[in-house]
């Protein structure tokens, strides 16, 4: 198999110079300005606002609205859905997933210019102005607990922002470095006023650990590691916060692992009663059936250009 970029930290990549793979490389995440254009985030959001009017609505999207916004007034629409995903097979919004300058920057730092890269999980989060219960916020978390695939450094995710993204609409706040420590257990966060569901946070993380809030203007992304801390804050405006991502994966590299007996089994388990549920809404039942997690993955993951490889 041809050398991975990231296996030569020390050269340039195609796109990125040594040390901004370096940069990766030491801190877990790199933010790079003008990724994305705006007449791309455009169509971006437009069409997210379709889906939110309910056009064009796939049966695998998943659909997700803040606990205390579905509470309220506003039970529907784009006031009250924080994010959608599963949009693999959208035919507006998977063109983010294939975006030349932001896949560039993957295959630097999981791949080269030939990997077979996958998406395997794909979000548009809306963070809508906060009810005062301080839902819109997302505790610290490492997106490997969402994750039965390996190995970690062969997966990288893209968040772009869909518009200014800031301390005051809750932009991300990620730990530099702490993709060099394990993979922490995590559970819902017992928060007063609610936590959105499957929004999973590390157990007993100490709040004074230093961190970064990385402010961003739209067409920003900032690219990381699957063990990076990160979350986001409330968002405090009134308007809403947007940004689209992709998790990709080097499927040269990657294969499923079993999950079964750690710590995120509880994270996993949740995903397949969802997954239940979705079936059950369209009249299958598979109350009864024991659905592997890996499965659930290799229906949701949509190659890039090239084949599936081990995923
Ligand atoms: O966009 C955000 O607010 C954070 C999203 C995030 O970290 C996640 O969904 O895993």
């Amino acid at each position: 198999m041809a050398t991975q970029s990231f296996e030569n930290w020390d050269k340039d990549g195609e796109v990125l110079t040594a040390e901004q793979k370096q940069f990766y490389e030491k801190n877990g995440y790199i933010m790079l300005k003008n990724v994305v254009p705006q007449y791309e985030l455009d169509r971006f959001r437009h069409r997210f606002q379709e889906i939110c009017e309910g056009k064009g609505v796939r049966p695998e999207y998943t659909i997700m609205k803040d606990i205390s916004i579905a509470k309220s007034e506003f039970k529907a629409g784009e006031r009250a859905i924080t994010k959608l995903q599963d949009f693999n097979n959208d035919p507006v919004l998977f063109d983010y997933c294939k975006y030349p300058a932001v896949v560039d920057v993957v295959r630097d730092l999981i791949g080269n210019a030939t990997s077979n890269l996958m998406s395997m999980h794909t979000m548009l989060i809306n963070k809508p102005p906060d009810t005062g219960k301080l839902t819109s916020r997302h505790p610290m978390h490492q997106d490997l607990q969402y994750f039965p695939f390996r190995p970690a450094d062969g997966i990288c995710c893209s968040w772009t922002a869909m518009e200014w993204v800031h301390r005051g609409n809750g932009c991300l706040v990620v730990v530099p470095g702490s993709h060099k420590g394990p993979l922490h257990p995590h559970d819902y966060p017992k928060w007063e006023g609610g936590v959105n569901k499957a929004y999973h946070g590390i157990v007993d993380y100490d709040p004074n650990t230093p961190r970064l809030h990385v402010e961003m203007n739209a067409g920003d992304t900032v690219f990381f590691h699957p063990l990076l801390i990160h979350g986001s804050g409330t968002n405090r405006t009134e308007g809403f916060r947007k940004a689209i991502s992709c998790h990709y994966a080097n499927a040269d590299l990657c294969k499923y692992v079993d999950i079964k007996g750690t710590t995120h089994e509880t994270t996993s388990n949740e995903i397949i009663e969802i997954a239940k549920k979705r079936f059950a809404k369209r009249g299958i039942d598979l109350k009864d059936i024991e659905l592997d997690f890996a499965d659930i993955w290799r229906v949701r993951a949509r190659p890039l250009d090239g084949n599936r490889a081990n995923l």
